[in-house]
């Protein structure tokens, strides 16, 4: 790997000082005293980008000269957060460049705060990507990330007397630094039109594909640093331009729109993020998204490995490609089209290098979020691929047909054209065919798609099945969300944590150390009270940092059943209400999360909240031993605020329903004790910190499953549970909004009456064990011990734990070894460990 001896700190503060002065003439064009914030926040990005520029181009080299494989990670959303105090942290610059900011007056904390978040993603599956990415890099590995270049992100969210509101997220409105437009490798990909053979010169049959359109791609830069290591790698956007901008005959025929046309319609394709999360939208407009990005990098990657001389025959030699999800999965195909009508191969051989060259990762087993597009929309906008995917599906089943002779049905399952109802193209399957490896996201998750979503597949391809548990950068997540644990951790520890989570595991030489102990409360009190101030100053109200900061941040969706934690809520106030004098221990529950614009539930889920915390916080019998907040517009850079400031992370959702999670282990590593479900990662989380570490609580999947088959009455568990009743009656009967009976008839109808995702069926178990944590919190010494034990059992979770299984199980590219977890932990029966 090309660990470059790096000149320490070779970034001083007269360097950015300069630099930043410079690039305030020069680039911006302003003198200091006349810049504004905005303006100097441009200034000293491209001085800190400057310092990258280098490394770059040397990494590039590194990828081109070495004959080292390259990883190509597709996916169609990126949530990297703001940059600028990341790289600058990466870069071990962030004094010096503080330093030379004072000197002249200026805060960096206020330039980085003009910095606006580029929001490409919709949550999950988009900021894991990115915490790859970092890993990627940390770990010296060459890789490319490629996705779109959306004009506009995730909406900004604005609560509107409870109701959210979606606004535009204009992101690019003044530019941006971080990126750089690459001229020289722009693309063009077709779309519609029709297909022909004809024989060439040896005879042979061949396709052609003639699109009825075509889009121009160009790509745009943004470095990713490794931490402190020189090594820096890149993402690369695609946003979509017009191959003719203007249509001079039109102009000159008065017909000034026509002359427009083809711009408007091509820039369309990355004009904006589809806000869905978790279902499919089934747009044209998204499936030609999907294509644009998947053909530009793939014609970028062959152009790569041409550049190095290579035969294109050994181009899965040179690349492994990951799937993110499904949305990147035409790829297959298309890399078929590439080998098969421009390269000219014969089938098998294309076949083996496509297979060769894939890797796909599942993020979900919710039926609605798995893409099956309309065939009449797919043969419309792609006609060859379409006719490469009967190719590979004839071939598949014929395979499939010797294998398990006479199971029509599973042949009929296993197709990737759904006969039933509207035929359509199922994306799942071909990505699980067109690949060398299949996992899912958590140890449970990738046992449900082996026994459920995928299990045909599973059972005849077994081999390509495996799981790779998230993971998540604690370079964002701990050292810049959180600078004074990291500095404790660092001062206990050391700073191998940086780049080796696993070393965590040494605080657990301090659970008994009073002095350590009482550092760590009182740094994750100053934490707790500067979140607390932070709400004051943008909710305005006011919230007690020494009550429980209980927090529940993702997307809302009702499977993570953040009305659960709403009707909790609602039983502690009824009992306040009942017995004012009653000991309990204060609390501040904290939410935040967007709902998908179209989902309607979701976003009543939203005005509940809201309401409970109109309710809660402006009741005087409270006494504001409970208070509700919900944070607007959750993103990564608020998330940087928010985990590292809990108490109690809720990870509630129904078992068997959440791939993983990852917001669970930004909590965890940051020192809150998880009340959750056995789903996702919680499983593992759990299995990590030791069970006395874990407020667990519910239904397992196994007890789903029988309750499913008996048949579940949710109404049962309304009859059976006073608690529950007095909140479902009290919220029918508009006694906790303000008289408005009507306002969630929606939700209680649907409780009472189907209750999907079984939140009366868990009301009971996830109310007492909620008591239970006030229980422990009461008692700060068990609580501290409880805190520092889940930080330091949160090695596993890092990223680079992750990145590491991948690249040695499925992309096969050589990664520096770590210390590995520590012998007690549970083995991950996955990866092989590394010997020291
Ligand atoms: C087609 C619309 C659509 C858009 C996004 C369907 C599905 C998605 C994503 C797969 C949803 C997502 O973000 N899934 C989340 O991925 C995380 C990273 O693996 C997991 O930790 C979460 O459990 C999972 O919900």
């Amino acid at each position: 790997m090309a660990q470059r001896a790096v000149k320490k700190n070779a970034i001083t503060s007269d360097g950015i000082r300069s630099g930043f002065l410079s690039h305030l003439t020069h680039t911006i064009g302003r003198p200091l005293e006349f810049s504004s914030m905005v303006e100097r926040y441009h200034a000293l990005s491209h001085t800190v980008r400057d310092q990258l520029m280098e490394q770059w181009i040397q990494a590039v080299e590194s990828y081109k000269n070495k004959n080292v494989r390259v990883v190509g990670y597709l996916s169609a959303e990126y949530l990297p957060g703001p940059h600028l105090m990341n790289d600058l942290q990466a870069l071990d610059a962030t004094e010096s460049c503080r330093e030379a900011l004072v000197s002249l007056q200026v805060d960096l904390d206020d330039l980085a705060r003009e910095e606006p978040e580029p929001g490409l993603g919709n949550g999950g599956l988009g900021r894991l990507a990115a915490c790859f990415m970092d890993s990627l890099a940390t770990l010296g590995v060459p890789a490319i990330g490629y996705g779109l270049r959306y004009e506009f992100g995730i909406f900004r969210q604005e609560i509107r007397d409870g109701w959210q509101v979606e606004r535009t997220d204009k992101w690019l409105q003044f530019g941006n630094p971080w990126e750089l437009p690459i001229m020289d490798a722009s693309f063009e990909v077709g779309f519609g039109g029709r297909t022909e053979t004809y024989t060439d010169d040896s005879g042979l049959v061949r396709w052609r594909w003639i699109p009825g359109r075509k889009v121009r791609g160009v790509p745009h830069d943004t470095p990713v640093p490794g931490y402190r290591n020189g090594f820096v790698n890149r993402l690369r956007l695609w946003s979509a331009e017009a191959v003719d901008s203007f249509d001079l005959s039109d102009f000159n025929a008065g017909d000034y729109m026509g002359a427009v046309r083809q711009k408007v319609e091509s820039e369309t394709i990355s004009k904006i993020l589809y806000p869905s999360d978790d279902n499919d939208a089934g747009k044209r407009l998204r499936l030609a998204q999907q294509y644009f990005f998947t053909s530009c990098s793939l014609q970028d990657m062959v152009r790569l490995h041409k550049l190095q001389g290579k035969p294109i025959t050994e181009f899965h030699q040179k690349w492994s490609i990951q799937l993110n999800d499904t949305h990147p999965s035409i790829g297959i195909p298309e890399l078929m089209r590439i080998l098969l009508d421009e390269e000219l191969l014969g089938w098998e051989e294309a076949w083996e290098i496509t297979q060769a060259t894939f890797g796909y990762t599942n993020h979900t087993l919710l039926p609605e979020a798995l893409e099956r597009w309309s065939l009449p929309l797919f043969a419309a906008l792609l006609p060859r691929h379409l006719e490469i995917i009967y190719e590979i599906n004839e071939r598949f089943l014929d395979r499939m047909r010797n294998r398990f002779p006479g199971d029509a049905d599973r042949i009929r399952r296993m197709s990737m054209i759904g006969e039933e109802g509207e035929r359509t193209v199922r994306m799942a399957n071909l990505a699980v065919v067109g690949s060398k490896a299949v996992n899912g996201v958590a140890e449970l998750h990738s046992d449900l798609l082996k026994q459920s979503t995928l299990r045909d597949f599973y059972e005849a391809l077994p081999d390509r099945f495996s799981n790779k548990t998230n993971g998540v950068t604690q370079r964002r997540w701990m050292m810049l969300a959180n600078p004074p644990l990291s500095s404790l951790i660092n001062e206990a520890i050391g700073t191998k944590w940086h780049t080796d989570l696993w070393e965590l595991r040494e605080l657990e030489r301090f659970v008994s150390d009073s002095a350590f102990l009482e550092r760590w409360r009182r740094t994750q009190e100053a934490t707790k009270a500067k979140l607390s101030q932070y709400i004051e100053e943008t909710q305005g109200i006011k919230t007690d940092p020494q009550s429980i900061f209980d927090i529940q941040v993702k997307r809302i969706h009702e499977y993570k059943r953040q009305h659960l934690n709403a009707l909790h809520i609602l039983s502690l106030y009824c009992q306040l209400k009942g017995n004012p004098n009653v000991t309990f221990t204060p609390r501040t529950f904290i939410f935040g999360g967007k709902a998908a614009p179209s989902y309607v539930m979701a976003k009543l889920i939203i005005k509940l909240i809201c309401t409970v915390g109109d309710l809660v916080n402006n009741d005087p019998d409270v006494k504001g031993r409970l208070k509700v907040v919900f944070l607007p517009d959750y993103n990564v850079s608020l998330g940087q605020r928010i985990y590292p400031a809990a108490d109690v992370s809720e990870q509630i959702s129904t078992a068997g329903k959440e791939a993983s999670g990852t917001g669970c282990m930004k909590f965890q590593m940051n020192g809150a004790v998880t009340i959750g479900t056995l789903d996702g990662a919680n499983v593992e989380i759990r299995k990590e910190v030791g069970q006395d570490n874990f407020f667990l609580f519910g239904l397992t999947t196994q007890d789903i499953d029988q309750i499913t088959q008996k048949g579940y009455r949710p109404q049962e568990f309304y009859e059976r549970s006073s608690k529950l009743r007095e909140v479902i009656d009290g919220l029918s009967e508009g006694r906790f909004s303000r008289g408005d009976r009507e306002v969630f008839r929606p939700m209680l109808d649907q409780l009472l009456n189907v209750d999907p995702y079984f939140l009366l069926a868990d009301f009971d178990s996830y109310t007492s064990t909620q008591a239970q944590v006030g229980a422990a919190y009461a008692d700060a010494k068990r609580w501290n011990r409880m805190s520092i034990l889940n930080s330091a059992r949160s090695g596993k979770f890092s990223s680079d734990r992750t990145i590491r299984e991948y690249c040695s199980d499925i992309w096969k590219v050589p990664v520096p070894s770590s210390s590995g977890a520590p012998k007690n932990t549970t083995p991950n029966p996955q990866t092989k460990r590394r010997s020291k």
